[in-house]
C-alpha cells in the first residue's frame, strides 16, 4: 500500500512579542526594543519587540539614530487555524483496507483518518464508528455476512500471504468467502442454496485436496491455503489452467477468515462530505463549521492540498501565541486579538484599564514619566547594563514622553534615570531632545487624516466611547495654519471610530501650552470649561501638556458629572 501521508512536525519555539499601544508613540516603540533586550539580558530567549502601528518622523529619527530597525509589524493576533491545527497527519489513500485503517487509527490513538487522493487533496474521512458497522456481524443476512469488497492484492497484503497465483489481482469486486470445513458431498450445497456464483467465491481451506480439486473444477474466483500448508504442483497447475488465483495464508481457517473480512476497502464507509478551511482562518470564524461536521475540518493550502487538521479537541487548546503589553494596559489600546491570546506580562505607567487574565501574571505599573524609565530602572536594579543603542533608545523614550524631564507626570526618578543612561550612551540629553522635538512637525509632514492619527487613544468612561489625539509642537503656527482641515479630520474620526467625541490636543513644547480641539456632542461640549480660542469647538489649555496626566482626568469628570445629570438612576 501507499505509506500513509504525514507532513513532518514543525515544532518551533514562538516567540513572545513585546508590543505597545496602536498607534504607538515613541515610548511605545522604544520600551518594546529595550524590554526584549532587559529580556535577552536576563538570559530568557524568544522575546520579540513588535508595534502595532506605523511609524512616524519622530519614530524613524530615534531609530536611526541608534541603530535599530523598526519592530515587527502586528496587525491582527488573534488565534488562527495554524497555531492549534495538528500538523502531523495521519491519512489513507483511498485504495486502503479497513485493516489499514483500524491499524493507524489504534497506532496513533485517534478517531478521524482523513481520505486522499494521489494529489494529496483529501475527499473524505473515515471514522471509527464507521469501521465499526463493518465488522458487526449481521447473522439475519448470511449472503452479507460473507460479502467482501476488496481486491485479491489487498487480500494477499492482509494475510502476509505467498501468492501462488494470482488473476486480475488489483481488480476490486465483491467476494463471497466461505470455509471448505465440511465432507465433500455437502461442500458446495450452500453456495448454491444461497445462490453465490463460482466466480464470486474464494473458498478457505486446509490441505484438504479433495476440497482443493472441486472447488478449481467448479472454477472459482481463488483458493487461500491455511496454516502454511504445501500445495502439490498438479493442482497448482489445474488451477492455472482454469483460471483460479491460489494464496497460501501463515494463520489457521478461523484468523485467515477474520482477516480477509479486515482486507475490505474502506471506499463503501468514507463519509465525503469534508469540510475545508485554511491555515489563516481565524479560529473565531470556523468554530461554528463544526456543527456540519461531527468529524474534523481538513487544512488545506492553495492547491487544495491537505497540511493539517483541525478536531474539536485542538481548538481547546491553549493558544501558543503570548504578548507582553508596554506602554499601555487596557484592551482598546492593545493589537487587535489580544484579548484571545495570553498576556504573559504588562509594564506601564498609564492609569489601570480593566485587562482580564487568565493566570497570574507579572504586571508593573509605576507614576513615572515613561516606561522607559520602568525598564531601564529594572536593568539597573538587577545589576544589567544595556548597551549603549539601547540606553539611547531609553533615553528617547523617556525625554519624548516628558517633554525631556518638563511635562507634569516627570518624577524624580525620571531625572536620575535619565543621567544613568546618558552615561552609559554617552549621549548629551539636552542635544539628543533638540534632535528629537526637531525632527519634524506632525502636522507639516502628514495630511489632516494621518496628523488626528498619528497618536490617538481610544477611552471607554461610563459606557461612553472618546478618542484624545495629541501632536507636539514647536509653536502653534503650524496648527493655525490647517486648523480647518484638522477640524475636519476629528470629526471624521468621530463618525468612522462611532465615538461620542473625539479631541485632539495640540501642544507647544516651547511654551508648555496646549489648544484643544473636541468635535461631538454639544451639551457636553459646552461643559468643557476652558475659554474658546476660536468658535465653540477650540479651547485654550494653559499649562496643560499631558493628556494622561491632565486632559483624561479633567474629561473624565466632566464625563462622570453628565452620567449624573442625565441618568442618575443608573448611578449607586
Ligand atoms: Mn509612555
Amino acid at each position: 500500500m501507499t505509506p500513509p501521508a504525514s507532513a513532518p512536525a514543525t515544532q518551533t519555539t514562538l516567540p513572545t512579542y513585546v508590543v505597545g499601544h496602536r498607534n504607538p508613540d515613541a515610548d511605545a516603540i522604544c520600551s518594546a526594543i529595550a524590554y526584549a533586550s532587559f529580556k535577552e539580558a536576563r538570559g530568557e530567549r524568544g522575546y520579540v519587540p513588535a508595534r502595532c502601528g506605523n511609524s512616524n518622523a519622530r519614530i524613524d529619527t530615534i531609530l536611526a539614530r541608534f541603530h535599530q530597525p523598526l519592530p515587527h509589524y502586528l496587525s491582527d493576533v488573534s488565534p488562527r487555524v495554524h497555531d492549534l491545527m495538528t500538523r502531523t497527519v495521519i491519512a489513507v489513500p483511498e485504495q486502503a483496507t479497513c485493516a489499514e485503517a483500524l491499524e493507524l487509527l489504534d497506532r496513533h490513538h485517534i478517531r478521524v483518518l482523513p481520505v486522499m487522493n494521489a494529489r494529496r487533496q483529501p475527499f473524505g474521512t473515515v471514522s471509527i464508528a464507521a469501521l465499526g458497522g463493518v465488522f458487526i456481524p449481521r447473522v439475519n443476512q448470511p449472503r452479507l455476512m460473507r460479502q467482501v469488497h476488496t481486491s485479491l492484492a489487498a487480500i494477499a497484503r492482509a494475510l502476509k500471504g505467498r501468492a501462488v497465483h494470482l488473476v486480475k489481482e488489483n481488480v476490486v469486486e465483491d467476494f463471497y468467502v466461505r470455509v471448505g470445513t465440511m465432507d465433500i458431498r455437502s461442500f458446495w450445497s450452500i453456495s448454491e442454496r444461497e445462490n453465490i456464483a463460482a466466480h464470486e467465491s474464494i473458498v478457505i481451506v486446509g490441505d484438504r485436496r479433495d476440497i482443493q480439486r472441486r472447488s478449481i473444477e467448479l472454477g472459482i474466483r481463488a483458493l487461500v491455503i491455511t496454516s502454511g500448508l504445501e500445495i502439490d504442483a498438479e493442482t497448482v497447475a489445474q488451477a492455472s489452467a482454469r483460471g483460479v488465483s491460489i494464496i497460501v495464508s501463515p494463520y489457521d481457517s478461523t484468523t485467515t477468515g477474520w482477516l480477509v473480512r479486515t482486507a475490505s476497502s474502506i471506499e463503501r464507509i468514507i463519509d465525503r462530505s469534508v469540510v475545508t478551511v485554511a491555515a489563516d482562518d481565524r479560529i473565531a470564524d470556523v468554530r461554528k463549521k463544526f456543527s456540519v461536521t461531527s468529524h474534523a475540518l481538513m487544512v488545506t493550502n492553495d492547491e487544495g492540498g491537505l497540511i493539517g487538521i483541525l478536531t474539536k479537541s485542538d481548538i481547546f487548546k491553549p493558544v501558543p501565541t503570548r504578548l507582553v503589553l508596554v506602554d499601555h494596559n487596557e484592551l482598546p489600546q492593545a493589537v487587535p486579538g489580544a484579548e484571545e491570546v495570553t498576556i504573559a506580562e504588562i509594564i506601564d505607567h498609564h492609569r489601570l484599564g480593566a485587562v482580564h487574565t487568565a493566570q497570574p501574571i507579572l504586571f508593573i505599573n509605576e507614576p513615572v514619566g515613561s516606561t522607559c524609565t520602568i525598564i531601564a530602572d529594572m536593568f539597573r536594579r538587577e545589576g544589567l547594563q544595556p548597551s549603549p543603542p539601547i540606553a539611547g533608545i531609553m533615553m528617547s523614550g523617556l525625554i519624548s514622553d516628558t517633554l525631556h524631564l518638563n511635562g507634569p507626570t516627570t518624577t524624580s526618578k525620571d531625572a536620575i534615570i535619565l543621567a544613568w543612561l546618558a552615561e552609559i550612551a554617552g549621549v548629551n540629553s539636552k542635544q539628543l531632545a533638540d534632535e528629537i522635538f526637531n525632527s519634524g512637525s506632525v502636522i507639516l509632514a502628514n495630511p489632516p487624516d494621518k496628523v488626528v492619527r498619528s497618536d490617538f487613544k481610544i477611552y471607554e468612561e461610563e459606557g461612553i466611547r472618546f478618542a484624545v489625539s495629541q501632536v507636539e509642537e514647536l509653536g502653534f503656527g503650524n496648527f493655525w495654519q490647517h486648523a480647518k482641515p484638522i477640524a475636519h479630520a476629528v470629526q471624521e474620526l468621530r463618525e468612522e471610530e462611532k465615538l461620542a467625541f473625539a479631541a485632539l490636543l495640540v501642544t507647544d513644547i516651547n511654551t508648555q501650552n496646549s489648544l484643544l480641539l473636541v468635535k461631538g456632542d454639544a451639551t457636553f461640549i459646552g461643559r468643557i470649561g476652558y475659554p474658546h480660542v476660536e468658535q465653540d469647538e477650540i479651547f485654550d489649555m494653559p499649562g496643560v501638556v499631558s493628556r494622561k496626566k491632565q486632559l483624561i482626568p479633567y474629561l473624565t469628570s466632566l464625563i462622570k458629572e453628565m452620567a449624573d445629570v442625565f441618568a442618575p438612576q443608573k448611578r449607586r
